[in-house]
């Protein structure tokens, strides 16, 4: 049965297309957050779930990972967050008798909107091999199945033990503890669809793969580049930190194909300012870049800065903090100093005198801080782009100096931590040799299956069991029609979610829902309350203390899930490592003395995280300069110049998300700062080029990939919006549009999905377009 992803939304009649927005935040964003939680949750659980949120005593946003300040505000969330949080803690919910209503081949059928729409799973749910519906099991069972599907396996290699990443640090530790004492380094995880480059550029360059600012840096920097993100919709919060820079005196600079509304102006909610006045505006200069041109931008800066310190010596570069701390500087400049300003001016659509404009901001300021997210990280040469940004700072001693430093902005709220616990399908030999000398068992040593290697291997028979630790893989991952055959090529697949999705209905040959505990409710073990712990974007650990009842008695915390499997999964000694897995589930301090013991930064883990906020790990570049590379240096590198060129007639389509979606749940059909209101099939296009195309602003098209494979890729129907985007290049939402990313097109190094640069041809929809509703 191979069902294709739902062509939901179609029907486009409510559809409405308005001017774009060009504040973000104040009194709509307030009364947004407030609508949306009460519909889930009622007005007055809304009050008191919200006021918990990032409050030192209560729990992390599920949100995002932007970090929390040390004086925190009454109400220390943003419009986002409340929708993040008003999904999870709604009180609607998945039963038996909706399993038994809605066979799997129906919901198969239904759009992420719906799906999620239907509230929290309740119960551990089986679908057998050749059912037609999911039909409830107990815990034991389900832990039967999984262990009796892994036994079956000729090597541990052929399962792969997916992580989305709003796992806690406890419950990452003991899963990746748990598929290492199975045998296997098949731990993919959502940063491999996220910020795998900027992790792979920072190890390569400064060591340690982590951004080297705090939030005070931010506050102090006299110059910000905000660069290929969005913070108005995906990390709200940041424009306060923005905006207090600016009042301190900082310019700020946005790079980006969009004007993105959070990016040109501010109404602070938190302020009575931002109630009612017009607003801070954020940009001092907005460079509207091609997709994929950053490379090319920071090229011509790094030329620049070369140039005034030859015609100046001694007052553009910081000589003393080059020589001391910096490797491979003469290559670096021999190479960027040829840097050919046409193909520049190509690559970025640019104009010259801008990007001399940038520089001569960039000579006026002694501390700056570079900010990025996925428009930077999921280019084919994503890599050598943050690379480039590490060159861009070193010039000038950028980096361990106060009010400047690389800020790749993190997703998913603890992605970062994720990875600290051993999330990685290449460990370091040190981490490895740490978990043998703590636990007694040798770990696999042979690096495992990222996300798209996964799939590949799905594809191929060679991994026929998946299980995932939260997160949608089936929407989130690209090639769709591809990874949803490779799915149900699979003997099991297990999900362990809070909501319905997609990835619950495109399952392998049997398959499970376990349905775990979210961040915002109580967990309690036999030892007691519960709590967790997360990592935020800037290396900060603080714990998390869920606050409301559980959405049913039947869930079980990812903690116990994890060590319950184990058990009965992993033999006993003599064969096995018997490990205290029933203690672990028990209380989550003796799993934290684990973490102490293995991962470096986390000594006296447990006193120290009581601490009100927590703690900040240790970050060699950020405290001392101190570079962790081979040469113990920090390394400038050579990264030739790409220009992203496609053939006539053709766009580079980027994959966004929308105002009112969190990756893949869609929370509703509106993206407020972009005009659209309840649609999502709408693809954003300069109106010049709509014209050279042979199109107008509400036709209705079918965008075809272009990958030159030969296979053919459609998203069908989508309207065509007259937009100010970068010339040359459109931007839709994903997950629609992931059947068009191929699996094959995926960043040198870090093998990161290329959902930012798709090449597109628009082609008209056989029922043509009808004027705008509205
Ligand atoms: N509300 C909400 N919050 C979220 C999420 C969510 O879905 N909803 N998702 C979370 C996650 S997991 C992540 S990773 C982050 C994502 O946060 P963002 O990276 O902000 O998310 P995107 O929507 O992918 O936006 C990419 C931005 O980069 C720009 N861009 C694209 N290509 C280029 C390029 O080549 N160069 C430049 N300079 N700019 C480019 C786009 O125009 C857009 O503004 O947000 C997190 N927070
Ligand atoms: N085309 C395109 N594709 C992309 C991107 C893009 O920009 N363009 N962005 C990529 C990025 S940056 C990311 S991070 C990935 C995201 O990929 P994922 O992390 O896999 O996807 P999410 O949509 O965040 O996962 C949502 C599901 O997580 C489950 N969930 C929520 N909270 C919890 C919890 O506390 N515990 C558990 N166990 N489950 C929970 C719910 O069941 C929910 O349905 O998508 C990537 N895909
Ligand atoms: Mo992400």
């Amino acid at each position: 049965m191979a069902v294709g992803p739902p062509e939901d939304d179609v029907d486009d009649s409510g559809l409405t297309v308005g001017p774009p927005k060009e504040y973000a935040a104040g009194i709509p964003g307030v009364v947004q957050s407030l609508r949306h939680a009460g519909r889930q949750m009622g007005v007055r659980r809304s009050l008191l779930t919200l006021l918990a949120v990032n409050q030192k005593k209560g729990f992390d946003c599920p949100g995002c990972a932007w970090p929390e300040g040390d004086e925190r505000h009454a109400a220390e969330f943003c419009e986002n967050g409340a929708k993040a949080i008003a999904e999870e803690a709604t009180l609607r919910r998945v039963t038996r008798d909706f399993f038994a209503r809605h066979p799997v081949g129906e919901l198969a059928g239904r759009s992420d909107h719906w799906l999620g729409q239907q509230g929290r799973l309740t119960e551990p749910m089986y679908l057998e091999e050749g059912a037609g519906h999911y039909r409830p099991v107990s815990w034991d069972e389900a832990y039967g199945i999984i262990a009796g599907e892994l036994a079956a396996l000729d090597s541990p290699d052929e399962a792969s033990f997916y992580t989305s990443g709003r796992t806690s640090n406890e419950a990452a530790f003991v899963y990746q503890l748990f598929v290492r004492a199975l045998g296997t380094n098949n731990l993919p995880d959502c940063s491999n669809l996220c910020h795998e480059s900027s992790g792979s550029a920072l190890v390569e360059t400064i060591g340690i793969g982590k951004g080297s600012v705090s939030l005070t840096d931010l506050h102090e920097a006299d110059l910000v580049l905000v660069v290929g993100q969005n913070p108005g919709t995906n990390h709200p919060r940041m424009l306060s930190a923005l905006e207090r820079a600016k009042r301190a005196g900082a310019r700020i600079v946005a790079v980006n194909p969009l004007p993105e509304a959070g990016l040109l102006r501010f109404r602070n909610p938190q302020r009575p300012s931002g109630v009612a006045g017009s607003g801070t505006a954020l940009a001092d200069e907005f460079a509207q870049i091609r997709l994929g041109g950053d490379l090319a931008l920071f090229r011509a800066l790094n030329r620049l800065l070369l140039e005034a310190e030859e015609a100046a010596p001694g007052t553009v570069l910081d000589r003393a903090f080059v020589e001391e701390h910096t490797h491979g500087f003469a290559d670096f400049a021999a190479d960027v100093r040829a840097t050919d300003w046409d193909e520049v001016l190509e690559a970025t659509g640019l104009e010259r005198e801008q990007i001399e404009r940038l520089h001569r901001m960039v000579l006026g300021s002694e501390r700056i801080v570079v900010c990025w997210a996925m428009g930077l990280t999921q280019h084919k040469h994503s890599v050598p782009t943050i690379r480039e940004v590490v060159n861009f700072l070193l010039l000038r001693g950028n980096i361990g100096r106060r009010g400047a430093g690389l800020c790749p902005v993190r997703g998913h709220s603890n992605v970062q931590g994720d990875r600290t616990m051993g999330i990685y399908e290449k460990p370091s030999p040190e981490f490895l040799d740490a978990l043998e000398k703590e636990f007694g068992f040798a770990p696999p040593r042979h690096h495992g299956y990222d996300v798209v290697d996964t799939i590949r291997a799905m594809r191929d028979g060679r991994v026929k069991v998946f299980f995932a630790m939260g997160g949608n893989f089936v929407r989130a991952t690209p090639d769709s029609r591809v990874t949803e055959e490779a799915l149900r090529r699979t003997s099991l697949t297990v999900q362990v979610s809070t909501k319905l999705n997609r990835s619950h209905t495109v399952t392998g040959r049997r398959a499970l829902i376990l349905p775990t505990l979210g961040r915002t409710e109580a967990d309690v073990r036999a030892g007691g309350p519960q709590f967790v712990t997360v990592e935020d974007s800037m290396s900060a650990v603080h714990a998390s203390t869920g606050t409301l009842p559980p959405a049913s008695p039947r869930l079980r915390s990812e903690v116990a899930i994890v060590c319950g499997l184990a058990e009965r999964a992993l033999p006993g000694p003599p064969t096995g490592p018997g490990l205290p897995w029933a203690e672990f589930a028990g209380d989550y301090d003796l799993i934290r003395d684990r973490i102490a013991r293995v991962v470096p930064g986390f000594e006296d883990f447990n006193r120290r995280v009581r601490a009100p906020g927590g703690f900040v790990l240790p970050h060699g570049p950020r405290d001392a300069r101190q570079f962790p590379t081979a040469t113990g240096r920090a390394h400038f590198t050579v990264n030739p110049l790409e220009v992203l060129r496609v053939p006539e007639g053709r766009l580079i389509l980027q994959t966004v998300r929308s105002h009112d979606q969190y990756n893949t749940t869609v929370y509703g059909l509106d993206d407020r700062y972009r005009g659209i209101r309840n649609g999502r099939r709408v693809v954003f296009v300069h109106p010049e080029d709509l014209v050279g195309l042979g199109f107008a602003d509400a036709d209705r098209v079918d965008l075809v990939g272009e990958y030159g494979d030969g296979v053919t890729r459609v998203a069908p129907g989508f309207r065509v919006v007259a937009y100010p985007t970068a010339r040359g290049c459109c931007a839709a939402y994903f997950p629609e549009t992931n059947v068009l990313v191929p699996l094959d097109s995926t960043a040198d190094v870090s093998n990161t999905p290329t959902s930012k640069s798709v090449v597109v041809r628009l082609v008209r929809h056989p029922e043509s377009g009808t004027p705008w509703a509205g």
